[in-house]
């Protein structure tokens, strides 16, 4: 039995939802509400998701997770031998753009409480600025990003002409995605629309579900 404690908006937990989802793996979702120190605490002495509770035996760290969960290599993570050092400079570049026109949004949705929405902004603000700043900010990180998506762009390409197998960097770079689509002043290109789609399919992943069938941890 698989426990996963996560947050729906946070691209490492997302990492777990999607490889569940391809691996067809059951679990017990629990989206936690961001200002809930005492859980994952008292589980893994961090604050820090995801945790997954395998067996009894509760983990963090979304690499080590689905290294514990991939048992027939359905992921490929052997490819991060090769290219995990890329991907991961590669998402760090993404992920600042990305958050900062993100993270005013994602605090307004469904995940969020008023509670767990000030505890989430003051804690972001400490590293990124007032979101209203950010917010001000935003058509220079769109066009940040713009040469970025290009990079992505090039990089499944491969994947989109089925000249590729689906890989976990797959799973890497659409959960560090996904969460523009919040965004309102953000469209992805018809191509990046149509990968994560994609995506979401082979993944059988559904971004709402969570919040419809269950309760928050709050
Ligand atoms: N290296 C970790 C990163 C996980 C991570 O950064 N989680 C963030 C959410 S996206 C978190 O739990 N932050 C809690 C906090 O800062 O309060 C992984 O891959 O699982």
């Amino acid at each position: 039995m698989i426990e996963l404690y996560h947050y729906i908006h946070c691209p490492f937990c997302l990492r777990i939802r999607l490889s569940l989802g391809l691996l067809d793996l059951p679990y017990k979702s629990i989206p936690l509400g961001y200002e809930d120190e005492k859980t994952p605490l008292e589980l893994t002495g961090v604050k820090m998701l995801p945790i997954a509770v395998i067996n009894g035996k509760p983990m963090n760290e979304s690499l080590d997770i689905l290294k514990k969960l991939d048992i027939k290599g359905e992921l490929n993570l052997d490819i991060l031998d090769s290219h995990g050092e890329k991907i991961d400079e590669l998402l760090g570049r993404l992920g600042k753009p990305i958050h900062n026109l993100a993270m005013p949004y994602w605090m307004y949705t469904k995940e969020f409480t008023k509670e767990s929405r000030e505890y989430f902004q003051k804690k972001k603000e400490l590293k990124r600025g007032p979101f209203n700043e950010l917010v001000q900010k935003q058509e220079d990180f769109l066009e940040e990003l713009a040469p970025l998506l290009k990079e992505v762009e090039a990089l499944i390409g491969p994947f989109m002409l089925k000249q590729r197998d689906f890989t976990i960097l797959d799973i890497m770079l659409a959960s560090h995605l996904w969460g523009l689509y919040v965004v309102p002043e953000f469209q992805f290109s018809p191509f990046l629309h149509r990968y994560l789609q994609m995506v979401k399919k082979v993944c059988n992943f559904n971004y709402h579900q969570d919040l419809w069938d269950g309760t928050l941890g709050h």
